[in-house]
């Protein structure tokens, strides 16, 4: 694989639950690198942009609400392979059935809210990766 690089996010069940760290650790210890990292505050129209995909699903509010609920960390993670790499990381969307071993799989559960509180998110292609670098991180885009 090509040298790639992946828009991570801490979300802020993550931060709030001081698990900024212990991801950072995990993609650290695969052997990627971070090429940025920022706590930040999202905005409604990052998010908007960011979860464009997603929009009129019957989670979109409560999504953007959710990620709107504190800070979060931002990073760019760069290695050969690393956005495939990093979802291999963060294990599956659900945090119940995410394996063992993965973020979601080891650091999730189900909060029975409206949505999925799962600590992570990845970029899950070249081309959204590209998009969400330059939605976070402008001056790296
Ligand atoms: P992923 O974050 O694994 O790429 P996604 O892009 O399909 O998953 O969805 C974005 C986020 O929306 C996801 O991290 C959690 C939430 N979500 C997705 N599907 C959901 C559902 N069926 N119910 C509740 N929340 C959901
Ligand atoms: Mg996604």
């Amino acid at each position: 694989p090509q040298t790639e690089r992946s828009l991570v996010l801490v979300k802020p069940d993550g931060y709030r639950r001081g698990l900024t760290g212990e991801v950072l650790r995990r993609i650290e210890a695969k052997g990627y690198s971070l090429a940025a990292l920022a706590v930040m505050t999202p905005t409604r129209e990052q998010l908007a942009q960011h979860y464009a995909e997603h929009e009129g699903k019957p989670f979109y509010e409560p999504l953007v609400e959710f990620m709107l609920s504190g800070p979060v960390t931002a990073a760019i993670v760069e290695g050969h392979g690393c956005i495939a790499g990093f979802r291999s990381l963060a294990g599956a969307t659900d945090p119940t059935a995410a394996a063992p071993g993965t973020i979601r799989g080891d650091l999730g559960r189900d909060w029975g809210l409206k949505v999925q509180q799962n600590i992570v998110h990845g970029s899950d292609s070249p081309e959204s990766a590209a998009h969400e670098i330059a939605i976070w991180f402008p001056e790296h885009a």
